[in-house]
């Protein structure tokens, strides 16, 4: 059966692998970023490839105001979100904490942990009253371990990973589904972001081994979201066959 799916974060990397492969199965889109020119080019082409219908909303996670009015302003046809996809986030600089720049902590600290809060906050309401619904909260490597330089990113991830336990222990009553799935190196943008668009150093993240593809993630997240009832998959850490931890890689 179709349901409707909220992807944060829907305009690149995972978050728009995820809108292909929901969508080529049949299921409703509410694609959310920032740069609504890819989201306009994103649903024109889901809408021609699959039977499905999608609406793009272009806000910014950290902006409190953004979300719950764009969620708030949803229409009967959209508002029973089936699954929340807590995508969006990011890494920005790679600095010892004493070095750090507080705009780069101020960045990912408001969108991947407050961001992430508030579309959850203007959400979940709804799959709690339905007695429905499924959070997939996109954490990493990085909220399982903390790697030299990575202070502020690995504490955000450490949030989401201790924010997907307790909104598991809170909407349990409601039979509401929380997954995490926590990624290691997946070749995207993400490290284009993070090198602040010093695209050379970003392409050298992923030479001498394989990567995860964000597909890769994508097929996760569907997995996820089409278990039996019963069966909740809470936390799932994949990881490149040549990545054995977050500072163990295997380079050819
Ligand atoms: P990308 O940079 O390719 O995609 C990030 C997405 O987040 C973009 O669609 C961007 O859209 C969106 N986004 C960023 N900031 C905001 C904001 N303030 N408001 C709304 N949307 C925002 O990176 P990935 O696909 O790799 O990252 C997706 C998630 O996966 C992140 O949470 C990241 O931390 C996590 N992750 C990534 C890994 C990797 O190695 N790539 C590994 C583990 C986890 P727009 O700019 O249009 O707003
Ligand atoms: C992104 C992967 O290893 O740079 O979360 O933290 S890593």
């Amino acid at each position: 059966m179709s349901k409707t799916i909220l992807i944060t974060g829907a305009t690149s990397g995972i978050g728009k692998a995820c809108a292909y492969q929901f969508g080529a199965n049949e299921n409703n889109l509410i694609l959310v970023g920032r740069r609504n020119d890819r989201l306009q080019e994103l649903k024109k082409d889901l809408e021609e490839k699959f039977s499905i219908r999608v609406l793009t909303l272009s806000f910014d996670v950290r902006e409190r105001a953004q979300v719950e009015d764009a969620i708030s302003g949803l229409t009967e046809e959209w508002k029973n979100i089936d699954v929340l996809i807590n995508n969006a986030g990011l890494a920005v600089g790679l600095n010892k904490i004493q070095d750090g720049e507080i705009d780069d902590w101020e960045r990912m600290i408001d969108t991947n942990v407050k961001g992430l809060l508030y579309v959850t906050r203007a959400i979940s309401p709804n799959m709690v009253s339905r007695k429905l619904g499924h959070i997939i909260n996109i954490g990493s490597i990085a909220g399982k371990e903390t790697y030299p330089f990575g202070n502020v990113y690995c504490a955000t991830k450490h949030a989401v990973d201790s924010l997907s336990k307790a909104m598991r222990i809170d909407m349990v009553e409601f039979g509401i589904k929380v997954t995490q799935i926590a990624p290691g190196a997946v070749e995207t943008e993400f490290s284009n972001v993070r090198f602040k668009g010093d695209d050379a150093k970003a392409d050298g993240v992923y030479v001498g081994f394989e990567p995860l593809r964000p597909e890769d993630i994508a097929d996760a997240a569907y997995y996820c979201a089409n278990l039996p009832k019963h069966v909740n998959i809470n936390d799932m850490l994949i990881m490149p066959t040549a990545q054995a931890s977050a500072g163990v890689l295997y380079k050819v």
